[in-house]
C-alpha cells in the first residue's frame, strides 16, 4: 500500500469492558475519519500487557475491542484493523525509540504517574516505557493523524518529540539515504469535540474509565437498555435545573457531563443541546438522554454480541488486517534500520 497524505492511526486496549468514553471520544471518531481518509485501527495488546493481564481474559477482550471496531461501522476491508502483537515491527520500533527518548521526558508522563499509583518502583518496566511504544505504532506508519481522548495528549506530544529528535539526530544520514529533510511526520492529534473527556457518572471530577471499580461510574458499550437506562437515572448531578446559556454549565462537573454526553451521541454542540433543554430539571433531561443513549447504543451492542458469537470469523478478520499491516511496517522498519546504521539483509 503506498502512502497517502491522510493516513489515520489509533488504537485502543483490550483491558475491559469498552464503556461510553472509549466509543464518544475515540471510536465513533475513528468511524467518522474513514470516509477520505486511509486507516489504520489497532487493539493495542502489547500496551495491555504493560498491566498484568489473565491470559484468557486477555484474548476474550483482543475480541471484544475487535467487534467494538466492526459493530460501531469500522469497515475492514476498505481500512486495516489488526491487533499490535501480530506485528513484530511495532515493539522493534519501540526499541529503538526507547534509545531516543530520554528519561526525564518519560518521567513527566502523568498517565504513568496515576497508573503506577504509590509504589512507583513495583510498576513495570513496559509501563513505564509505554508512551515509546504509543510512538512506535503511529510512527511505523507515519500517520498523519491520530484521533484521541483528551487523556492521550501528553503522549501525542511526546510522539511529536520523539520523532523531532530522530529526525534531529539523524538528520545527514536522512538526507545521505534519499529520504529528503526529514523521516518521520509531525503527526497532528485529532482531539475535541463535546466528548474529548467523558467523565464518571458517579463523580464529575474524574474521567469514565475501564478500571474504575464501579461499574455505576460507566455506560458498558456492551449493558442491556435497562441498564443504560438505570446509570443514566442515578448518575450524580446537582439540584439546579439545567442553565438557559451553555456558559452556566461552568463549574457544574456533573451536569456538563450529562450535556456533553446527548451533544456528542447527537453529532451537535452542547449549545444546541441547551437550547432544546435549557431551564428544565434533571428529572425531564435524563430520561431523553436514556433514550437517546439506547437508541444509539442497543443496535452496536447486539451487533458485538452477534459478531462474538463466531470468534473464528474475529480472528480471521485479525490476521488478514495484520498482513496489511506487516505490509507497511516492513518497509518503515528495513529504512530505519539503515538510518541507524545496522548491517544485514534487506
Ligand atoms: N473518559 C474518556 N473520555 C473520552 N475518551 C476516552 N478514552 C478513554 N477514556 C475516555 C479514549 O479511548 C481511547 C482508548 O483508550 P484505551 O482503552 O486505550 O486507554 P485508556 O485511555 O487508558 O482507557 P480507560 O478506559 O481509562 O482504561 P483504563 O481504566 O484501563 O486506564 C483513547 O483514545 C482514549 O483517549
Amino acid at each position: 500500500m503506498s502512502k497517502s497524505k491522510n493516513r489515520v492511526f489509533s488504537g485502543v486496549q483490550p483491558t475491559g469492558n469498552l464503556h461510553l468514553g472509549n466509543y464518544l471520544g475515540a471510536i465513533k471518531r475513528f468511524v467518522a475519519l474513514q470516509d477520505g481518509h486511509e486507516c489504520v485501527y489497532c487493539v493495542v495488546d502489547l500496551h495491555a500487557v504493560t498491566m498484568r493481564q489473565d491470559p484468557e481474559e486477555l484474548s476474550d477482550n483482543i475480541r471484544n475491542v475487535t467487534a467494538a471496531f466492526l459493530a460501531s461501522g469500522i469497515d475492514p476491508q476498505k481500512h486495516i484493523v489488526f491487533n499490535q502483537s501480530q506485528v513484530s515491527q511495532h515493539a522493534e520500533l519501540a526499541w529503538m525509540f526507547n534509545c531516543v527518548a530520554r528519561m526525564g521526558w518519560l518521567n513527566r508522563m502523568t498517565q504513568f504517574k496515576e497508573k503506577a499509583g504509590k509504589n512507583r518502583e513495583n510498576a513495570s518496566v513496559g509501563l513505564f516505557s509505554y508512551p515509546s511504544l504509543m510512538a512506535a505504532d503511529i510512527l511505523l506508519y507515519k500517520a498523519d493523524f491520530v484521533p484521541v481522548g483528551e487523556d492521550q495528549k501528553q503522549h501525542l506530544e511526546l510522539t511529536r518529540d520523539i520523532a523531532a529528535k530522530f529526525n534531529n539526530d539523524f538528520c545527514e544520514r536522512i538526507a545521505k539515504l534519499g529520504f529528503g529533510d526529514s523521516y518521520f511526520p509531525m503527526t497532528e492529534p485529532l482531539i475535541g469535540g463535546p466528548a474529548a473527556r467523558v467523565m464518571s457518572l458517579r463523580d464529575g471530577a474524574k474521567k469514565m474509565s475501564k478500571s474504575e471499580a464501579s461499574d455505576m461510574s460507566r455506560i458498558n458499550l456492551i449493558d442491556d437498555p435497562d441498564t443504560i437506562a438505570k446509570k443514566i437515572r442515578k448518575a450524580k448531578t446537582d439540584a439546579e435545573p439545567l442553565p438557559e446559556e451553555v456558559e452556566g454549565l461552568a463549574g457544574r462537573a456533573e451536569a456538563d457531563n450529562l450535556v456533553g454526553i446527548f451533544a456528542a451521541i447527537n453529532d451537535v454542540d452542547k449549545a444546541a443541546v441547551i437550547s432544546e433543554y435549557g431551564g428544565k430539571p434533571f428529572s425531564e433531561f435524563k430520561p431523553a438522554l436514556a433514550d437517546l443513549a439506547v437508541e444509539k447504543l442497543a443496535p452496536i451492542s447486539a451487533k458485538m454480541r452477534h459478531l462474538l458469537a463466531e470468534p473464528d470469523e474475529i480472528d480471521t478478520i485479525l490476521n488478514e488486517g495484520a498482513d496489511k499491516a506487516r505490509e507497511i511496517a516492513v518497509v518503515t522498519m528495513r529504512e530505519v534500520r539503515e538510518i541507524f546504521g545496522f548491517v544485514g539483509a534487506k
